[in-house]
Parts: C-alpha cells; structure tokens; sequence
C-alpha cells in the first residue's frame, strides 16, 4: 500500500498500549530487511532516515526504495525523517514525501528549540505531515558522566508539558537516560521510569523512546565470534523496553543492531569462504542476519498483528 501516516500508526499504537518499531536505512539491504520482516509479522514500521544516510544514499533514492517496496507489501509503512538538524533538510523530506519529521534543536536553549520546533510544525502540519521533537539530550555513548551530569541530561516534565503545547508536535522523544551506540551502560540497562510516567501524564500524545538497541548478548557472541570488537558493549534489555512501552513509549528507534548484525553478517560469509566475491552471497546474508533483529524487536513492542 501508499506510505501510510506516522501520526495514524502511532496514534493506533498510543490507544492500543504497544509500540512501533522505528528502524535507520543506510541501504538497501537494510530497508529489505525491515520491511520483509514487519511483513513476516504482520506488523506496522516506520523506516526513519537521518541527515548522515541522506548524505550517504541520496534523499531521492531513499524516498524511492522505501516508497516501491511499501506499495508492494500488505502492511503500513511510515517513513520519517531521523534527527533532522538542518531546515533545508527537513523542508527537502518534506517536499519528498515523508510522512514525518523529526526537528532536533534539543542542544539549542529550550526557547530557541521551541521556535524552531514550531517553525517546523507550521509547515509540516501545511503539508500533511506530522513532527517528533526531543527535549534533554542523549549524551554520547563515549562520554564520560558522573550521574549528576547525566541527570542534567534528562527531560523535564513541566517543560515537556509547556513544549508539546507551545510547538504543536504530534510526538516527543524525552530523554530517559538512553544514549546512541552500542556502549550505553556501565552496569544493569536504567531508565527514569518516574519520568517518563509524569512526561506522558502532562503530554498526552506518542512518546519516543531513541538509543533503544538492545545490543543483546546473542548479537555480542555473534559480533565477536566473527571479529568485531564489542566487548563491554550493552544496550537496553527487552525487560527495561516492554515497561517502557507499557509507561507510554510509542515508536523505538534502532539502528546499531542493525549496523552490528549487518556487519556480523559480512564478516562471516567473508571468514568462511575465501573463493566468495558476487556481492549478492555477502550482503543476503547480512540482510537475513538484520531481518532477524527487526522481527525480535517487534515482538518485544507488541505489534504483531496490529
Ligand atoms: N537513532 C539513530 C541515529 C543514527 O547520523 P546517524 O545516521 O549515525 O544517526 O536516532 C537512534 O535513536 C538509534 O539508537 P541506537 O543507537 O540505540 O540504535
Ligand atoms: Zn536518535
């Protein structure tokens, strides 16, 4: 079917208690790899793009891939636009056909991130398309923080009530204590549960959870096992995410379990044959090793079937 609307499936997904699944493209494996499995689940997706992907593939081949593949499957795709920093960027996916947005001003002071943000909502919402925004940031998975520091990092619910309704956006990623990458906690995965509970109190609308791979054990034996240094590498146990999703998560962004299942898979089809170099035997397997992880993570959402 068409591309279907961001804000239609979380809406569902927000009313319904469950979460959508919010998967990075760099390629076309990747998006194969999405959309095959949410198909296998009968499942809804959103594809998401960053800046960093569009510089790599090209905004009109990214619209084009993820548009023909969904016109072929059963199930709603969404495509939306991952960390959108830049207005040209935004206003370009815009004018592509993204079905949303997301405008992330939150290193920017909380007034400047307001007016930005609603710059962006009244021009999306002109178009038909709807805007995440995030408010606290997601420190580096690099960065050293005492928790103090890490603290500051974290969304503000009376803020994020005075965001949503001075923006207009239709979802928020409030920061919760996630970070990108594969290096996200030194000890047991924590999320400010308390937080988000009072975040979705005083919004109301469908939150999204970034930084949310869960960069399980399995993946780390595999990844290791085929050669990638990931030793102490953690992520977020399938536990912390499904009370996040009961406490009012709607869409889960992933992207370095895909990125460390791509690779394992690359690496172990060039470890164990020597004689392979047809492009097809090296990335199908990557791309079955990614299919996998899409469906694991739309199981622990619960939106098999919906
Ligand atoms: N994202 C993915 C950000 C990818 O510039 P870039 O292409 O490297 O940006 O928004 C996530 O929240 C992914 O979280 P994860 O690292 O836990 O998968
Ligand atoms: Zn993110």
């Amino acid at each position: 079917m068409a591309l279907v609307s961001t804000k239609e499936i979380l809406e569902k997904a927000d009313k319904g208690g469950y979460a959508v699944g919010a998967f990075n493209i760099n390629n076309m494996e990747t998006v194969i790899a999405i959309i095959d499995g949410a198909v296998e689940l009968n499942s809804p997706v959103i594809v998401e793009v960053s800046e960093g992907a569009i510089r790599y593939m090209g905004i009109k081949m990214a619209v084009g891939m993820v548009k023909s593949l969904a016109e072929e499957v059963p199930i709603p795709v969404a495509l939306h636009l991952d960390h959108g920093k830049r207005w040209d960027t935004v206003i370009d996916a815009i004018e592509n056909g993204f079905t949303s947005v997301m405008i992330d001003a939150s290193d920017k002071p909380y007034n400047d991130n307001v007016e930005i943000t609603k710059k962006v909502v009244d021009v999306a919402h002109k178009a038909g398309v709807s805007v995440e925004a995030e408010l606290g940031r997601l420190p580096g998975s690099e960065d050293e923080l005492s928790v103090e520091e890490r603290e500051a990092f974290l969304v503000d619910p009376e803020q994020a009530e005075s965001f949503v309704a001075q923006t207009g956006i239709d979802f928020l990623a409030p920061a919760i204590g996630t970070s990108h990458g594969a290096f996200k906690f030194k000890g047991e995965s924590k999320l400010d549960f308390e937080r988000l509970k009072l975040v979705k109190e005083k919004t109301q609308i469908p939150l999204v959870l970034h930084g949310a791979s869960s960069v399980n054990e399995n993946l780390i034996e595999t990844a290791i096992k085929y050669g990638i240094e990931l030793q102490g590498a953690r992520g977020l146990s399938d536990d912390i995410l499904r009370r996040a999703v009961r406490e009012g998560i709607n869409k889960v962004n992933t992207d370095t379990d895909l990125r460390i299942a791509f690779t394992a898979g690359i690496r172990k089809i060039l470890l164990e044959d020597s004689r392979v170099f047809d492009p097809r035997k090296i990335l199908g397997p990557a791309r079955d090793f990614m299919k996998e992880v899409v469906k694991e993570r739309i199981e622990v959402l619960g939106s098999v079937n919906k």
